[in-house]
């Protein structure tokens, strides 16, 4: 009854933004995200018979309120699909800063899904596991498979035809790269659950992002299939400045950039205009994804290592689907 998954984090291409359900958590548009290779969350599970309740905890601290209920919540699903009711002992280590707009969530609910479901010995088919991930994390639904993931939207009720699927694998594309910087290490105010609820009710822009979105989609999955990374980056690019404008008009607005983003974003259209081609990706948070090919890795690190904004940056490529691993946490 125990055991142990990691799951990488995944970067939206083109964004989700905005739930049709909130409950089952049901997007209004389908997103396109890459899997990283360096961004991880390790969670190992053990159901005890004897407990009274679940027990978590996340990189090194004990959790509790609404966090530890948003993960209780997550393991009822999988007690009621195992007809059961027994709690858990959980453990859960990110490589990176949690809530920090590197979509911890996105790993950390895939990560739990694999791992609790098989240490109940369900074995889900990865249909059943992005489903199952989901409606702990929209955007982990797109961490259980690999490489490049569609999150499709799907239009049934019960939300059975909503999950992502890979649209190319892990090395397809060796030479992108994505570079994440690491700019400052608050947590955010404003989680993206609320975020999101508020620009669907109060951004004039909404509309205008949902009318457009059909053709990022389209644009990118193009881009991903063809290798055509200009297409690719340029539609990606936009598709975040347009996700950020309908935050921003939401009431009250909703600003995730830090000074140090804007910085970082006039860099990459500074290195653009040079010749070196590279486009921005931002979430919701502070820190700047920057999508390059591998041949600009260099001069990006070097133009980037000179900004004192910068703290810290992670280069990744794509990465692999969740997995079980042996060794546990605990
Ligand atoms: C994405 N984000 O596509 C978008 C872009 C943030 C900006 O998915 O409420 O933590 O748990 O479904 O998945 C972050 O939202 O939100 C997110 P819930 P989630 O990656």
């Amino acid at each position: 009854m125990k055991a142990t998954a990691r799951a990488n984090s995944n970067i939206a291409l083109v964004k989700y933004w905005g739930k049709r359900d909130e409950k089952l958590i049901l997007p209004q548009n389908s997103s396109i995200s890459m899997t990283l290779d360096k961004l991880h969350t390790t969670t190992t599970i053990e159901f005890k018979e004897k407990m009274k309740s679940d027990e978590v905890k996340i990189d090194g601290k004990k959790i509790e309120g609404m966090e530890l209920e948003r993960v209780s919540k997550h393991l009822d699903l999988i007690r009621k699909i195992k007809r059961e009711e027994i709690y858990a002992k959980v453990e859960s280590q990110n490589n990176f800063p949690k809530a920090a707009g590197l979509a911890s969530s996105a790993s950390a609910f895939a990560a739990l899904s694999l791992a609790a479901t098989k240490a109940l010995d369900l074995h889900l088919e990865n249909k059943e596991l992005s489903i199952l991930a989901r409606q702990g994390s929209g955007s982990a639904s797109r961490s259980i498979e690999g490489g490049f993931c569609e999150w499709m939207k799907g239009t049934l009720s019960d939300g059975s035809d909503s999950y992502a699927k890979m649209i190319a694998p892990q090395d397809h594309w060796n030479e992108l790269r994505m570079i994440v910087t690491v700019l400052t290490q608050k947590e955010k105010k404003i989680k993206s659950r609320t975020g999101m609820t508020q620009t669907v009710e109060t951004s004039p822009l909404y509309k205008t992002w949902l009318d457009t979105v059909e053709n990022d989609l389209k644009k990118v999955r193009e881009g991903i299939m063809e290798k055509r990374f200009s297409q690719l980056g340029s539609v990606a690019e936009m598709n975040a400045l347009k996700m950020h404008s309908t935050m921003l008009t939401t009431n009250p607005p909703i600003i995730y950039w830090e000074p140090e983003t804007v910085i970082l974003m006039k860099e990459v259209l500074q290195m653009r205009e040079e010749g070196i081609e590279c486009y921005f990706t931002i979430d919701g948070g502070p820190q700047v994804k920057i999508l390059c090919l591998e041949k600009s890795v260099k001069k990006i690190a070097k133009r980037l290592g000179e900004l004192k904004a910068v703290q810290k940056l992670i280069e990744c490529k794509t990465g692999g689907e969740a997995k079980l691993i042996d060794e546990e946490l605990f």
